[in-house]
């Protein structure tokens, strides 16, 4: 099954999880223009839509986004433009001073089986880090702090067993077991 995503970290944790399903994911790298909605499994669902038009066959794709609860939910939906912009130094700048370091991580895969679109859920509770910590991972993990380590000092593997890709990819391949293959 096709992965339509332009980012390649994305891609990589996904195939692993699902070659423990066996399941085989093939990488579609395409960069598409996301539609406005208001909440990430809109625009995941909307996406999914716009390019059924395009792609022939099954596939999936996957929208996520990092949510701050000083910052009432930002960069929330807009998590992927204010990365390749303001990046983890703006957000570690925004969150300066702030006591209130609480944030969580949701992905929403949205999968069209050539006929309709179904949509999965994830999400995994963290803290905002006082600075960037790590190397591994991409996107927002060095600042993102689960227990005591930031996304970005775990190893793939131990990132795929808490995070909120996991999650929503889990609850997709479960469905998938059940309901096609
Ligand atoms: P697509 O082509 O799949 O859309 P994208 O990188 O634009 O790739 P999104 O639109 O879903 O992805 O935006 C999500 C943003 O949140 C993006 O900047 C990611 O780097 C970041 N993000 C998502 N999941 C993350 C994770 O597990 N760790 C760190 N950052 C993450
Ligand atoms: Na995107």
């Amino acid at each position: 099954m096709y992965f339509i995503t332009s980012n390649e970290g994305k891609f990589r944790e996904v195939r692993e999880m699902a070659s423990k399903y066996g399941i085989e994911i093939e990488w579609l790298k395409m960069e598409y223009i996301e539609p406005q909605g208001s909440s990430l499994e809109e625009i995941a669902r909307l996406s999914a839509e716009m390019l059924a038009e395009k792609v022939e066959g099954e596939f999936v794709i996957e929208d996520s986004g990092l949510f701050v609860e000083a910052l009432k939910g930002f960069p929330g939906p807009y998590s992927s433009y204010v990365f390749k912009t303001i990046g983890n130094e703006g957000i570690l700048k925004l969150m300066e001073g702030v006591e209130n370091r609480k944030a969580y991580f949701m992905a929403v895969v949205a999968y069209f089986d050539g006929k309709e679109v179904r949509t999965f859920t994830g999400k995994v509770e963290g803290e905002i880090s006082r600075e960037m910590r790590g190397t591994q991972g991409f996107g927002y993990d060095p600042i993102f702090l689960y227990g005591n380590k930031t996304f970005a000092e775990m190893a793939t593997e131990e990132k795929n067993q808490v995070s909120h890709r996991r999650k929503a990819f889990e609850e997709f391949f479960r469905w998938l077991k059940e309901n096609k293959i």
